[in-house]
């Protein structure tokens, strides 16, 4: 059985049964009493000071015909965003290899694509991938929309995960995406999971949706058998020209309160502190971590909005006297199910 094969069992003690009453009752703790729930199930899986850090890539920007209203990618908002078509695997490993130099163990590679084509573009994208975990990082892609075959040729190249967000619930979906529906998307993640790759799947807070519809979210994660290894909360950043331009900014406590509830009921997953961070003071960032957030993105860029930047990073890590990773954990808890595979055999 290959490592990837082997992850497809869920650990023990993982729950897939929740309930919305279950996890709404874990949401409205008092925040003191979810942070140390949250932070003793954070224990038990994860060390306590490790935080992984990945770098994002834009490798396809802008045009794209989704009419998704937060992202300034979308052809249909007028953003004033730099169009540019799929870049060359050179420079996107050049990148790869300057995020492995700045303490970074995942590159993830972004695509303003509706879909995934068989075309050039695909193979150039594979050559990018075995290039990536040819550097011996974790290597994800989000592309849009995928087929079972052009999964296991992501599979095949070494891909270790694929992005694809559920963004909201179901019910406020449509609120957000015309374009797409939510079984579109939950029909990619299952043809990611098929191949073998590991899912990252999360969300955006703050676009106008309820508390109701963030607790839906994650109902639907937590039901998904394996839960994804990989889940990225992010704040929406609000960029103008784009129908979300005008949303109010988040609140930390609902963004802290959606981080430890994300801890509890996906005890396993990386918790990724995504966008949104710019905007974010060191002591809201620290609560975070604090609710069982273990991942950021590095860099001063995320695909095409601002990121803090790995000197205000550097400084922010120091201060809290985190570490980053030094190998990702997801190849590591690959690794480690390929070995419990083998002994067994
Ligand atoms: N086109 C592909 C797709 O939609 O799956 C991949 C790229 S898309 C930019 C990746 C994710 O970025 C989206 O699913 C969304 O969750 C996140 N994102 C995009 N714009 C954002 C924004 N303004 N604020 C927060 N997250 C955003
Ligand atoms: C995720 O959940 N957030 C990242 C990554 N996965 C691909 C993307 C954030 C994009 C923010 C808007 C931008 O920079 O264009
Ligand atoms: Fe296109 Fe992805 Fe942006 Fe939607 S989120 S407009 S699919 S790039």
């Amino acid at each position: 059985m290959s490592p990837q094969t082997a992850e497809v069992t869920s650990p023990k003690n993982v729950r897939h049964d929740w309930s919305d009453g279950e996890i709404r009752a874990l949401h409205d703790l008092a925040l003191t009493e979810l942070l140390f729930r949250a932070q003793a199930v954070h224990r038990q899986h994860h060390a306590a000071d490790e935080v992984q850090l990945c770098t994002l890539m834009s490798i396809k920007t802008g045009a794209c015909p989704e009419d998704c209203a937060y992202c300034p990618q979308s052809a249909r908002w007028n953003t004033e965003l730099e169009v540019e078509r799929l870049l060359d695997v050179d420079t996107v490993l050049d990148a790869a290899r300057a995020a492995r130099r700045a303490g970074s163990t995942r590159f993830c590679m972004g695509a303003a694509w509706r879909q995934v084509k068989d075309n050039t573009d695909f193979d150039s994208v594979l050559d990018m991938v075995r290039g990536v975990r040819d550097l011996g990082l974790e290597a994800c892609c989000t592309l849009g929309m995928l087929t079972e075959e052009q999964a296991k040729k992501l599979a095949d190249a070494g891909l270790t995960a694929y992005n694809h967000n559920l963004d909201t619930s179901e019910a406020f979906y449509g609120e957000v995406i015309t374009t797409r529906t939510y079984d579109d998307r939950l029909r990619t993640l299952g043809a990611a999971r098929k191949a073998g790759i590991t899912l990252c799947s999360g969300g955006i807070l703050g676009m106008g949706e309820s508390i109701e519809d963030r607790i839906a979210m994650l109902l639907t994660l937590a039901s998904l058998d394996p839960h994804p290894e990989s889940v990225p909360i992010n704040a929406l950043v609000s960029v103008p020209g784009t129908p979300l331009a005008d949303r109010p900014p988040l609140d930390t406590f609902e963004l802290v309160r959606m981080i430890a509830t994300t801890r509890l009921v996906l005890p396993t997953s990386v918790v990724r502190l995504s966008a949104g961070r710019t905007e974010m003071s060191d002591e809201a960032q620290a609560l975070c971590f604090m609710a069982g957030a273990n991942s950021i993105f590095a860099g001063d860029k995320l695909l095409t909005t601002p990121n803090p930047g790995e000197d205000r990073d550097r400084a922010l890590l120091k201060r809290l006297g985190l570490r980053p990773m030094t190998q990702g954990p997801t190849e590591e808890r690959l690794r480690r199910s390929g070995d419990a595979a083998q002994a067994e055999a």
